[in-house]
């Protein structure tokens, strides 16, 4: 029998391929940063930032900007890669979130079928009702480190991490 994954150090990340790409942005203004209260979807009910899966023929850029308009209707014209979670599920699922931010916005932020915006202080990211990860990345982000960070989830259960700083941004 196949031995369950439950180590960073167990899989293979150079040959390792995503089920699914996806993107995350994080618009930053006056030391506040927006997030969404996630109504559907992976990791609905959590807090996370706007973001989601990459669709056919659609750079990760574009994709960012597209789920921002979509989930709370506002508009950016560009984003900077922050870095990248490689997360591999022990259901077998795996995706790889590409990680954006930018500083300024187009519009006011809306509710959607998909989210509810929430500006929220930088000082008082609500980390208990988030992804267990984002506690471990989301500084090195606000700090402008580039991350590559390999998780381990058992569901919501975040099971092993590791992540390397980056000396310049892949993108
Ligand atoms: P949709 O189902 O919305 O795409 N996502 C994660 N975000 C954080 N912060 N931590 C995680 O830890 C995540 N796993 C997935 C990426 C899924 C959205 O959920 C994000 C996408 O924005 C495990 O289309």
């Amino acid at each position: 029998m196949q031995k369950a994954i439950e180590t960073v150090a167990q899989v293979d990340w150079l040959t390792w391929k995503p089920d699914q790409i996806a993107t995350l942005l994080f618009i930053i203004q006056d030391n506040r940063v927006l997030l969404i209260k996630k109504k559907r979807g992976l990791g609905a009910g959590k807090i996370n930032a706007p973001g989601g899966k990459l669709e056919a023929n659609e750079s990760i850029e574009t994709c960012a900007m597209r789920e921002l308009q979509e989930e709370v209707c506002l508009t950016v014209d560009k984003v900077q890669w922050c870095g990248e979670n490689l997360f591999q599920f022990t259901n077998g699922h795996s995706m790889h979130v590409h990680v954006f931010k930018s500083f300024d916005y187009q519009g006011i932020e809306a509710e959607t079928d998909e989210a509810i915006p929430i500006w929220t202080s930088l000082d008082c990211i609500p980390f208990d009702l988030m992804w267990e990860d984002d506690h471990l990345w989301i500084p090195h982000m606000l700090n402008n480190q580039y991350f590559s960070g390999y998780y381990i989830l058992e569901e919501d259960t975040l099971l092993d991490s590791k992540i390397i700083l980056l000396n310049a941004p892949k993108r």
